[in-house]
């Protein structure tokens, strides 16, 4: 308001403001007024170094960082052809056969999403990437992919790094635009963790095909195709991209007794190729899938199918470069991996190492090791700013075979644990999660199924309730809100259906619906909506904005009224973004091409008797003073 004006005014507090200050400066009246961009950064600055960001639940103040090195990259030649360029050269046909001919197996670099997600509760900043991804792209042409986009990449850049996830796609494409970008999609449930109108996914796919994305990897959280097929259909009529087509991998494959057994696999590979899928993906997101199970589970896909197979997991167990080499030799085409720094435990199997590893096989890839390390070290360095959201997970687990938690879950459940005063009691948790999965008749458990384990186990946890009290008590407890929509149907139908008993005690006396939960959804009226939201917010936010909106009502907004309040803080180094500035430290903020602002910090004052701090900065020479509420 008003006051807010006059004190950040640079006149007033430069200390040249006269008696005729306020009369000469009619726009300190305009309540409305926004402040320009290197106010906003700076109260940003000001307040997250006064009050600290509130997703930082820790700071350790010992902590110093080293200025991570960028590898050198030819900066000024073009980008190296890549497989981005052989399938535009090709199209998608006669890509998909080239791929099937070629001898040398391919990696997917997870290091922009899974990795991340599953090691540092999905915090990567675009900031971060961007310093590495032309010179990446240019030094490492030989990628098949780089999975970049989606799973909780979307929300997460809203929620906790206050950015615009199609920005980051965008800038990404622009830097890579050599190599295949793949995302991961969680088939009707889009990126979010329930399930959408179906015009709403259609859009969804279109618009992120033409920010960037080649390889769209389509799941469905209970592996129910009926889920799927929208996605893959749009993908593969309505853009040019790559529908490649994931089956979640759960349980043992080599166990006769489980439902999930070879010709469960056998049958949905065959039911996704139908469909029109481009690529069959495994997605191990629990990494349960042992080495000699992959050794039977992919020369029978391979038989069962005539698209290739890329395979995903997670080496919690520690041993899953195993199930690579046996996958390798069994000719898969392409298998998931993430850079050294930022592979392993619930993270995909390290890139380095196993390029290494495969040095005079007759698949052996065709990498330049050292400056794959050279990434590593630029990643281990960055991974330091990230601390606070490290999961804790010291050594590889054979307990996973028995919880069978996600990797991508496991890095976010002992936070939640936390939150909820559990942090002790992490191994019941941890138990009743595989007690949850037994009582709800053994479901595929990935994002969002494995959400609704992964609260309920946490309900049981919390109100010291077992299976059998569950069972017994049933009808009077009132079940957390996603395990009633998962009964419900709202995911859609679990292999084998619901198990009869728990279902009536969670559903009480409501119906459940056994069709696709998309077909209960009314449809979006594009044209209006958009223009009433365009009327909510301002006419200057985009069509893709809208599209999150939709997908994230709250979380959208929030975000916007931060942007508001502190305009755009991408540009922030992550130090001063999750941690604010120490006195006397300078930051350099490229807002553009050429376009370079440097922020000193020069001293906080002590609080007034309103608590009010003063914070002084020198922006490019100019010393700026911020007013901030100290709220401890
Ligand atoms: C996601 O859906 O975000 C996942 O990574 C699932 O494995
Ligand atoms: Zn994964």
């Amino acid at each position: 308001g008003f006051l807010e004006n006059v004190i950040n005014h640079e006149i007033f507090y430069s200390g040249k403001a006269t008696v005729k200050f306020i009369p000469d400066h009619p726009e300190l009246f305009d309540i409305g007024i926004k402040f320009d961009r290197g106010t906003k950064m700076l109260s940003y600055l000001a307040d997250v170094t006064i009050n600290g960001n509130p997703d930082v639940k820790f700071v350790d103040r010992s902590k110093t960082f080293v200025t991570p090195k960028i590898p050198d990259y030819p900066k000024f030649s073009s980008h190296p052809k890549g497989s981005k360029d052989k399938l535009s050269e090709l199209g998608r046909d006669k890509f998909i056969e080239w791929l099937k001919n070629e001898k040398e197996i391919k990696f997917t670099d997870t290091t922009f999403r899974d990795a991340h997600q599953s090691l540092l509760a999905t915090r990567f900043r675009t900031h971060d990437m961007m310093k590495v991804a032309e010179g990446f792209a240019k030094n490492h042409p030989n990628v098949f992919s780089m999975e970049v986009w989606g799973g909780a990449t979307f929300d997460v850049s809203y929620r906790f790094l206050k950015e615009d996830p199609w920005e980051r796609l965008r800038k990404l494409r622009e830097a890579i635009p050599n190599i295949l970008l793949q995302m991961l999609l969680r088939g009707s449930n889009g990126v979010g963790y329930k399930a959408y109108p179906d015009n709403l996914i259609i859009k969804f796919i279109e618009e992120s095909a033409e920010t960037g994305i080649d390889i769209f990897r389509i799941f469905d959280s209970l592996n129910w195709v009926d889920n799927m097929k929208t996605s893959i259909k749009a993908v593969s009529e309505r853009t040019d991209s790559l529908a490649e087509a994931a089956i979640c991998y759960t349980g043992n494959v080599l166990d006769k007794d489980s439902k999930y057994n070879l010709q469960y696999y056998i049958d949905m590979a065959k039911k996704l190729e139908d469909c029109g899928a481009h690529l069959l993906a495994i997605k191990d997101m629990a990494g349960l899938l042992r080495p000699y199970a992959a050794e039977e589970l992919i020369p029978a896909l391979k038989d069962a199918v005539d698209i290739p197979i890329h395979l995903h997991t997670h080496d919690t167990s520690s041993i899953q470069a195993s199930t690579y080499m046996k996958s390798i030799e069994q000719g898969v085409d392409v298998v998931d991996v993430a850079l050294s720094s930022m592979s392993g435990l619930t993270s995909q199997p390290n890139f380095n190492s196993l390029v290494a590893a495969l040095e005079n096989h007759e698949r052996e890839p065709d990498f330049d090791l050292e400056s794959l390390n050279a990434y590593s070290r630029y990643w281990e360095e960055v991974r330091e700013y990230y601390y606070p959201f490290e999961s804790g997970l010291k050594a590889g687990t054979a307990e996973v075979y028995e919880n069978e938690i996600p990797g991508g879950q496991y890095s976010n459940l002992r936070p939640q644990a936390r939150a909820l005063g559990l942090e002790e009691k992490f191994e019941k948790v941890k138990k009743n999660y595989a007690e949850v999965n037994r009582m709800f008749g053994n479901i595929v458990k990935v994002t969002p199924s494995s959400k609704v384990v992964g609260d309920m186990a946490l309900f049981m946890t919390s109100n010291n309730l077992t299976p059998e009290d569950v069972m017994e008590k049933g009808s009077s407890i009132s079940f957390p809100d996603s395990v009633v929509s998962f009964f419900k149907g709202e995911l859609g139908q679990p292999h084998g259906g619901f198990p009869d008993k728990i279902s009536e005690l969670v559903l009480k006396n409501e119906e459940p619906f056994h069709d696709r939960p998309n077909a209960h959804l009314e449809p979006i009226d594009f044209d209006n909506e958009f223009k009433e939201f365009k009327k909510e917010f301002d006419e200057s936010v985009s069509f893709k904005e809208f599209l999150s909106y939709k997908l994230y009502p709250k979380v959208y907004k929030d975000y916007y009224e931060f942007r508001d309040t502190y305009g755009n803080v991408d540009y922030l180094p992550s130090t001063a973004y999750f941690y604010g500035m120490k006195t006397g430290e300078e930051i350099l903020v490229t807002i553009g091409r050429g376009k370079t602002l440097i922020v000193t910090l020069l001293y906080i004052s002590e609080p007034d008797e309103k608590g009010m701090r003063t914070v002084s900065f020198e922006l490019n020479g100019q010393s700026r003073k911020i007013l901030v509420k100290d709220n401890d």
